[in-house]
């Protein structure tokens, strides 16, 4: 095989709660939304110079690829820097610095009010509110999120292309154990080292700024910044009892078993994950 097999995401202006519901969240279906955040304050709002000059003394953590890397930024930050500093940075440079899940219900609360929630479904989090920044070039590596939560995630300023793969399919791309991540690079796949690629099913798509994106629960994701651009993402907690356990089980259990063993032995715990994902 030369390429994967990865299938187009529906696309709809607007969708009704039933037909959402039918057609995509049972199913678990992902689907972009073009029109969802169409009203909200913050679509004309959240430009960088709102970023920079409302905000820009907000000090963040900032992040690159030693997130995903054994040893000391493992699962941590790289440094701290102020919100103008980083901004500028990302919209000026190419440097792979990243912001994830910064919260802004706890960090700059005022924000949340430029965000008109959906009705899509009634169980949206009014408590964790996620953005995530990147520059031209950034990617957010292959990953299901931790607590199996179902996400809307909005473009709010630049591209991105977007890979999905429903939860099943772990094994094919090879999931380090003891993480809920993935090290196959699926814009250049290799299928010699990664056999399981050639059984691989997904999706790709590409999120205009404005448009959202429905991830289902336990979707596995890879996102690419065809642009520097910064999304915002609403969640809700997974809908079955199986689901709920096991965000908690990676949560409390799996993660922190990743976390300690980084820290006795980095190198050598790493290699290991990556063995047992290689047998898979
Ligand atoms: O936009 C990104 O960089 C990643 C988004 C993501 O991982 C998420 O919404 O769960």
């Amino acid at each position: 095989m030369t390429s994967l097999e990865l299938s187009a995401v529906d696309k709809v202006s607007l969708i009704n709660q039933k037909e959402f519901s039918d057609l995509y969240f049972k199913p678990l279906h992902p689907l972009v939304i073009k029109d969802l955040a169409k009203s909200w304050p913050a679509s004309k709002k959240w430009t960088p110079d709102f970023f920079k000059n409302q905000h820009g003394n907000k000090l963040v953590k900032v992040y690159d690829d030693s997130f995903v890397a054994a040893g000391k930024h493992y699962m941590g930050k790289l440094k701290t820097i102020p919100l103008s500093e980083y901004i500028s940075t990302i919209m000026s440079t190419s440097k792979n610095l990243r912001m994830f899940l910064y919260n802004i219900k706890s960090e700059i609360p005022e924000l949340v009010d430029d965000i008109i929630f959906p009705t899509l479904i009634d169980s949206l989090s009014r408590n964790f509110i996620f953005m995530f920044f990147g520059c031209k070039g950034s990617v957010t590596q292959m990953h299901f999120d931790i607590d199996m939560s179902h996400v809307f995630h909005t473009a709010m300023y630049g591209k991105k292309t977007v890979y999905l793969f429903p939860y099943e399919q772990g094994k094919n791309l090879h999931r380090h154990p003891f993480t809920c991540r993935s090290y196959v690079d699926v814009e250049h796949p290799d299928f010699e080292r990664f056999p399981g690629l050639n059984y691989l099913k997904g999706f790709q798509v590409t999120l205009e700024p404005g448009e959202t994106l429905y991830i289902p629960c336990g979707y596995w994701h890879h996102f690419v910044y065809n642009e520097s651009g910064y999304s915002v993402s609403l969640r809700c907690n997974n809908h079955t009892w199986q689901g709920k356990l096991l965000g908690y089980y990676n949560l409390l259990i799996m993660s922190p078993i990743d976390r300690l063993m980084n820290i006795v032995s980095p190198q050598r715990w790493f290699a290991w994950k990556e063995q047992q994902a290689l047998k898979m």
